[in-house]
């Protein structure tokens, strides 16, 4: 891991602190979380959206300290210890949050069988298509690449908002596909500075959409200043970043 990961912003900033402060006494449930991770900001939306107490411990994934290896053995945020049982990955605690904490409204995954199944689906697009897109469309330095990687992430982006109900996924409803996916809408300044993307430019309404996704007040709650973030981006920009994630893009592996 290179030294500049190694030395990212310490701790949240803007409105994200301010939650990060209100997390600080002991709790069942323990948030092993990295401020700057869109990954861990799924499970952070779905802790402040449900209401679920949590204690929140700031962690530099890319430390890889022995603590934390042995919460998650693949050093990556976010992860969680729940009555001292540790798990990991940010969408597998989404839905965890659902099970250990039934009786707390409201759910992000609806009760009924097919519509549970339907929003799975499409938070399987958002992983599968989504993320990996913005990912390359971030890391690739060659213009035409950059180009092409574009022409595909708007493409799968046209896919979803075609399904959009509004003013969420489901209609008035906030679901586990807005949580899946705003992380990203909230980062989409990087491909918008870097790589010519628009949100006008995708259609189907996803420029509304997105405008839904970024003011909810969970999403908000859960970001810093941007300065900070567009300090860890620069490496992305510049196919430098030496994350699980980044080496697997420039793979062309899943992750
Ligand atoms: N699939 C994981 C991805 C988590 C992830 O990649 N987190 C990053 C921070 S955004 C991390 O911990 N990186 C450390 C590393 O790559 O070594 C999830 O959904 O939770």
């Amino acid at each position: 891991m290179s030294a500049a990961e190694q030395k990212i912003h310490p701790h949240a900033t803007g409105l994200a602190a301010k939650t990060v402060e209100a997390h600080q006494e002991p709790q069942d449930l323990v948030f092993y979380s990295g401020w700057f991770c869109p990954y861990v900001q799924r499970t952070w939306i779905t802790l402040e959206e449900r209401g679920i107490p949590y204690q929140y411990v700031e962690v530099n994934p890319y430390k890889k300290e022995k603590h934390f290896l042995a919460i998650n053995p693949k050093g990556l945020v976010p992860a969680i210890e729940y009555k001292g049982k540790a798990l990991y990955e940010s969408l597998i605690l989404c839905e965890f949050l659902e099970d250990a904490y039934p009786d707390q409204s409201p759910h992000v995954l609806p009760e009924d069988p097919f519509e549970r199944a339907y929003v799975r689906l499409w938070v399987d697009h958002v992983a599968k298509q989504i993320v990996p897109g913005f990912m390359r469309t971030v890391q690739a330095q060659d213009p035409e690449k950059q180009r092409e990687y574009l022409v595909e992430f708007n493409k799968a982006l046209l896919t979803l908002a075609e399904k959009v109900k509004g003013p969420y996924f489901l209609g008035d409803r906030f679901s586990l596909v807005d949580v899946a996916l705003a992380p990203w809408v909230v980062r989409d300044y990087i491909i918008k500075e870097h790589r010519g993307y628009s949100r006008e430019a995708v259609g189907g309404g996803w420029k509304e959409y997105a405008e839904q996704l970024e003011s909810r007040e969970s999403v908000r709650k859960t970001q810093s200043d941007r300065e900070h973030y567009t300090e860890i981006y620069a490496r992305y920009l510049k196919d430098e970043a030496q994350s699980e994630a980044a080496k697997a893009i420039r793979a062309g592996r899943p992750f």
